[in-house]
């Protein structure tokens, strides 16, 4: 076990020379998913095991919009209790070379050789984890905890894979989760402040539609966004600026969208919202009657945020993502009436590329998907979350 002082603040009831260190590897392919989750799987492995965590992350800025007391020009620096190491080139292993007890290689990015080869050198070998991305296939189960030998080294790899359905990892979850979006719902003052600091507005009446608009760019926010300036009811748009932005932008005529603007059609209202820090975001999700959602985090988060949400799912090559987008459906929606199953589906492949999204008839089977959202999140929770999964495995092989 590790007794690097540099490394996380182990919790009280676990001392620094038998909390268990691990490094997490990750390299940002694009957007903010692959160090959104790594982030939030490290502060959990924390806070919440008192395992001692060093976060090797190759892009900073990536890394700092969702963290921003992060320096982008130091190579070593404790945030929040956990070491995080800018890992600069594929084959840099940090300062000093110090192999973890648990070393997680975040989505199949390679670890440099140099540590490889120390992995292989220590006294203990250390438990060795490739996490996966998430997918709600039928597949995954069979493949989850599989060893993998390395060719060369006595190395074992484990496939670690996060999933919505029994037999997986599940999806991260922390401890305090469900008790403090409660706390926000159950108190009109918090959510009165989250409007007026988060819009400079005071919270919209009780008969509006609040959405959360988080996507990539997609070609079918037009026809919604004229949909909701011609609803029936006060629709509220909260976009964080990002990827979608431009599109808001150009239906209310502007050149851009920045946080802190507003715009209103009809009987849509639309508020353009700074990137939060990503322990803000479940406010945002909270603060919303639907959310759109995409990626990895965002689509997790608006599983435990209990309320219909519209997935706009990473894209792949040759449209692979398309099963992944069905497969989560088919959990999601499994106990919906078939009408409501049969819209729900309609609305995320719209929101996916094949078709226009009705919002009238989304709105129509609303009760129905509010009722079975909340069900979600109970059927999702029996999963077990990831960290504590994770964490259960790797101190089982440290015995
Ligand atoms: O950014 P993403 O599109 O990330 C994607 C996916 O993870 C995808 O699977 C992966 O292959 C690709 O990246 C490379 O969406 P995701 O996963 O939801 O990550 C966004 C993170 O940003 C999430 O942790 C929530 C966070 N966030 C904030 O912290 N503040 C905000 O204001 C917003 C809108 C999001």
């Amino acid at each position: 076990m590790s007794t690097d002082p540099t490394r996380s603040a182990p919790t009280a009831a676990v001392s620094a020379s038998t909390a268990i260190a691990c490094d997490i590897f990750c390299a940002v392919i694009d957007n903010f998913g692959d160090i959104g989750v790594c982030w939030r799987l490290a502060r959990q492995l924390a806070s919440e095991h008192g395992w001692q965590v060093r976060v090797f992350a190759d892009d900073l800025h990536a890394f700092q919009k969702l963290c921003p007391s992060l320096a982008l020009d130091r190579a070593r620096q404790t945030v929040g209790g956990i070491v995080v190491e800018h890992w600069r080139e594929p084959a840099h292993a940090g300062d000093t070379l110090e192999v973890a007890d648990v070393v997680i290689e975040a989505f199949g990015c390679e670890l440099p050789p140099i540590y490889v080869a120390a992995m292989a050198e220590r006294e203990r070998a250390p438990v060795w984890f490739n996490l996966e991305y998430l997918s709600a296939e039928d597949w995954v189960a069979d493949f989850h905890l599989r060893p993998s030998p390395h060719p060369r080294y006595a190395l074992t790899k484990t496939f670690f894979f996060p999933g919505l359905g029994p037999g997986t990892g599940g999806v991260l979850k922390e401890r305090h989760l469900d008790a403090a979006r409660a706390a926000f719902e159950a108190s009109p003052e918090a959510r009165d402040a989250w409007w007026r600091q988060t819009t400079g507005h005071a919270p919209p009446p009780a008969d509006a539609t609040v959405v959360s608009l988080f996507a990539y760019e997609n070609p079918a926010v037009d026809s919604l966004l004229e949909q909701w300036r011609d609803s029936a009811g006060p629709v509220v748009l909260l976009v964080p600026e990002g990827r979608i932005s431009g599109a808001v932008a150009r239906f209310f005529g502007q050149s851009s969208f920045p946080a802190g603007t507003h715009a209103a059609r009809g009987n849509l209202t639309a508020h353009a919202l700074a990137f939060t820090a990503q322990a803000g975001y479940d406010a945002l999700l909270w603060a919303s009657n639907i959310n759109f959602v995409r990626g990895e985090d965002s689509f997790v988060r608006a599983q435990w945020a209990a309320k219909p949400f519209v997935w706009h799912i990473y894209p792949q090559a040759d449209d692979a993502h398309l099963p992944k987008l069905d497969a989560a459906l088919a959990h999601y929606a499994r106990t919906l009436p078939a009408d409501a199953q049969e819209a729900l589906a309609r609305f995320w492949h719209a929101w996916n590329g094949a078709g226009r999204p009705d919002w009238a008839e989304f709105q129509r089977h609303r009760p129905a998907l509010q009722r079975r959202a909340a069900e979600w999140a109970g059927e999702l929770a029996q999963v077990g979350d990831l960290a504590g999964n994770l964490a259960l495995f790797a101190k089982s092989q440290l015995k």
